[in-house]
């Protein structure tokens, strides 16, 4: 079996990282170095996509992209959704608008997907860094503003983008709800 899954998210929540960390060759990524308001967050951002490779079992394998955090390059996610068939919403939960930026992404969502939204979880990162808060405000607010989505029952996973046990425990959750969703199963790319 072979899946294909994005992680998307807001600029440093830790995409680029989360791949490298798992994968099983050489990342490809399109890195650059940051200007404007994301220099003050890190050295470098993705322009384009990082694309990795995970080894599961014998046969299986998922294919890992990343989309770039800049929403100057959002016509990147409409097309990286175009290939995959679950998704992995990172959040920086050190950030002051965590919330807020799990709203953008659901929303991004509803917009760029065509009929119910593909399988997805949200793994909240930097939570080292943040206030030390339990992830149940994310499930609420998952609960009321993604309800059509499955709302409350959306995974919500506490992830290290370095831990490697952390980003295959969320891949893992992705593909088991993969399994499940005929059309993700039937997917040609
Ligand atoms: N302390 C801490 N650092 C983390 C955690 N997760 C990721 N990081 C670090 O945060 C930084 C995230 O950077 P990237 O992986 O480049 O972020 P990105 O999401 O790809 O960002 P863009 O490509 O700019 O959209 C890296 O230095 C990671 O090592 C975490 O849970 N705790
Ligand atoms: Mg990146």
């Amino acid at each position: 079996m072979e899946w294909r899954i994005l992680f998307l998210g807001p600029v440093g929540a830790g995409k680029t990282q989360a791949i490298q960390t798992i994968s099983d060759i050489e990342v490809v990524s399109t890195e650059e170095r940051a200007t404007d308001a994301t220099a003050l967050i890190k050295e470098n951002t993705t322009v384009a996509m990082d694309m990795g490779l995970m080894n599961i079992g014998d046969a299986g394998r998922i294919i890992l992209y990343g989309a770039p955090g800049q929403e100057r390059f959002d016509f990147m996610w409409e097309i990286l959704l175009d290939q995959t068939q679950g998704i992995v919403i990172l959040v920086n939960h050190a950030s002051n608008d965590s919330l807020a930026a799990l709203g953008s992404y659901i929303t991004a969502l509803r917009r760029l997907t065509v009929g119910a939204p593909p399988p997805f979880v949200v793994a909240i990162t930097h939570t080292d860094e943040g206030e030390v808060t339990d992830l149940n405000e994310y499930r609420r607010y998952l609960h009321t503003h993604a309800d059509d989505m499955g709302g409350s029952k959306i995974p919500v996973f506490r992830t290290d983008a370095r831990e490697k046990r952390d980003i295959r425990n969320v891949l893992l959750a992705l593909t088991a709800m993969l399994e499940f969703d005929e059309r993700a199963r039937l997917a040609v790319f």
